[in-house]
């Protein structure tokens, strides 16, 4: 085919992938195509032209050196889940949890939207893989993207470039994820920093899984626009994974080494705001033990030959959130962001650093905030967005596990799930079975704060923090999760504990001091985990005898360590009502074994 653009030469001799790159410049109509080699030189390259257009600003390199700062459009901050869709065949497949469109009418739509948005723009062909290339669950993708910004942070987030077109050959499959910011220029039109389409109504984020694909139009931030991350290891991966019978989740992966030396895999899924970062590379304040990082947000889990549960870190980077980051909360994320990262919506110190609430370090006399206006501590504005994010590369983590890209994965011996409880559950509960365990998963949730929402104790369900991310129906889902136990001998499947650090007592304090000190619980999971650990059986779950967390070093008094581990059975009650009225949302989808699970627990807390 001819063109009229200017292309390097295509790296590939893949048949079905040129065939998708003509598709998309004869709909997109760019100026340019470039080919990513994923090299160092074109990274640096890249950083300059972001620098030159005004999109980077270059922070001090004595600092942080090879970092940059990026502001965004005001309009263009998060991501959008209400403009995110997933156009499967049927309503009923994408489930009540999810945005419907149906694919046929969408992709017109988008056909609509993409044709000429490229326009004046150079269009970036971005092959990436989640997942160690040489591990056999790994999947390649593909992003085309409008956006310089979007090509560097996945050179952080993924294992992108030559390599991967490599592996890729001639014959191999590849997920298309196409991706525009929605701003084509005029001739003669300047461009802006950051362009994006500001019309909220006029931003689509959409999977098709039954393709599977990716169309991503309107937005150039976070996971709305680095298509590998939420869309392709989430979305998309739990969908091929159910057909496939593994697991893609949105969980941290740990290990935790006693002073003995011996090591277990943790896997914990935390809805957003509950320190899964944190928990993920944590000092732990308990003499001798030790944490080391494998992921900080999605964990991809098959079985291995062994039987056990293996999970791996599709991504290679952090793309965390920077307000609230400091040494106490996050020593080792700090560490991680101190070069080669990028920053996103922070403030700039007159010194070419950054600066973001809550960062531990005093504010600036004056900065420029996250909009690019002058700010000063007494101006009534935060000088970050509360989104605003690093991205820093995994390898930088001070404690990332040495397995960190193991292809096969790491053995998972426990499974948490966590949420934001100030009432009604307990610091750490153990599940009787993989069902409860399962059962756990699916009621979890956080709950608001007047603080927070004006609207105290305002509980938002979010099984296994996968509300915005499960891409199918999420009663399907469960059954998928329930039949992990039919796939591997029962003993040989990770033990299920709920944990909750955010206990709160009759006075609204917290009864837990959190953060490293949690290491303690982790010490009394991986216990149970041996056959250790003593425990007493209450309706709810297994929870530490008294004695049996060790508190060596922790001003924490007896009382309050009973209540952290008491369960109310009126509060019990009322808890297992609300998860019914939450269960009938998923009609006929809901498993029976789940239902069986939630009237066993009516009856233990019915029993004397
Ligand atoms: C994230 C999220 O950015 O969960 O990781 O929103
Ligand atoms: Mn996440």
């Amino acid at each position: 085919m001819l063109m009229e653009h200017t292309m390097n030469m295509p790296p590939t001799c893949n048949t079905a992938l040129l065939a998708w790159i003509d598709e998309a410049v004869t709909l997109c109509t760019p100026d340019r195509v470039h080919w990513c080699d994923g090299s160092d030189a074109e990274y640096q390259r890249l950083c300059d032209e972001l620098v030159a257009h005004g999109t980077f600003t270059r922070l001090d390199p004595a600092r942080r050196p090879n970092s940059f700062l990026a502001r965004s459009h005001a309009s263009d901050v998060a991501r959008v889940e209400d403009r995110t869709f997933m156009c499967a065949q049927s309503r009923a497949e994408a489930g009540p949890t999810n945005n419907w469109a149906d694919p046929r009418e969408m992709k017109a739509t988008l056909r609509g939207l993409f044709k000429g948005c490229m326009r004046g723009r150079t269009m970036y062909i971005i092959p990436f893989s989640m997942g160690p290339l040489d591990s056999p669950i790994a999947k390649i993708g593909i992003e085309i993207t409008d956006s310089a910004y979007v090509v560097v942070n996945m050179r952080i987030m993924t294992c992108m470039g030559r390599a991967v077109l490599d592996k890729l050959g001639a014959q191999g499959t590849f997920i298309p994820c196409l991706h525009s910011v929605g701003a084509p220029l005029q001739p003669g039109q300047p461009d802006v920093p950051w362009p994006c389409e500001p019309d909220p109504q006029k931003k689509y984020i959409v999977h098709f899984p039954d393709e599977p694909s990716i169309w991503s139009y309107g937005s150039g931030y976070g996971g709305n626009a680095l298509l590998g991350k939420k869309c392709l290891a989430l979305r998309i991966a739990s969908v091929v994974a159910r057909k496939e019978g593994w697991m893609a989740e949105h969980m941290l992966i740990l290990c935790l080494t006693s002073p003995q030396g011996t090591k277990h895999y943790i896997c914990a899924a935390f809805p957003s705001a509950c320190g899964k970062t944190n928990l993920a590379m944590m000092q732990p304040t308990l003499p001798g033990w030790k944490v080391t990082c494998i992921g900080d947000d999605i964990a991809w889990m098959r079985i291995g030959a062994d039987g056990r549960l293996y999970a791996v870190n599709p991504e290679t980077g952090f793309f965390g959130v920077a307000p609230g980051t400091s040494q106490q909360s996050n020593p080792h994320a700090m560490a991680s962001c101190t070069r080669n990262s990028i920053f996103t919506n922070v403030a700039l110190t007159p010194d070419g650093d950054v600066w973001w609430e809550d960062m531990g370090v005093p504010a600036p006399a004056s900065a420029i905030d996250w909009e690019g206006k002058p700010w000063t501590p007494d101006c009534g504005r935060k000088a970050a967005h509360p989104n605003a994010r690093f991205t820093a590369p995994a390898k930088q983590c001070p404690v990332i596990d040495p397995d960190w890209q193991n292809p096969a994965g790491v053995p998972i011996s426990a499974i948490l799930f966590g949420g934001r409880r100030p009432g009604t559950i307990p610091l750490v509960a153990e599940a009787f079975s993989w069902e409860h365990g399962v059962f756990m998963g699916s009621s979890a949730g956080s709950e608001t704060t007047a603080a927070a929402l004006g609207q105290a104790g305002i509980l938002r369900r979010d099984p296994f923090a996968m509300l915005p991310f499960c891409g199918y129906h999420m009663g399907d889902y469960f059954a998928h999760w329930l039949s992990m136990a039919q796939r591997t001998e029962r003993a040989k499947l990770p033990r299920v504990f709920f944990v909750n650090w955010f206990r709160k007592n009759a006075e609204g304090k917290w009864l837990w001091p959190g953060y490293g000190d949690n290491s303690r619980v982790l010490k009394w999971i991986c216990e149970r985990v041996d056959g250790g650990g003593k425990a007493v059986t209450t309706p709810i779950g297994n929870v530490p005898a008294p004695n049996a967390l060790d508190v060596t070093g922790l001003q924490i008094s007896a009382a309050a360590l009973q209540e952290l581990c008491s369960v109310d059975r009126e509060r019990w009650l009322k808890e297992a009502d609300d998860i019914a009225a939450y269960y009938a949302t998923f009609d006929t989808h809901l498993p029976a074994a789940l239902r069986t699970q939630l009237e066993d627990l009516r009856t233990r807390l019915a029993a004397k």
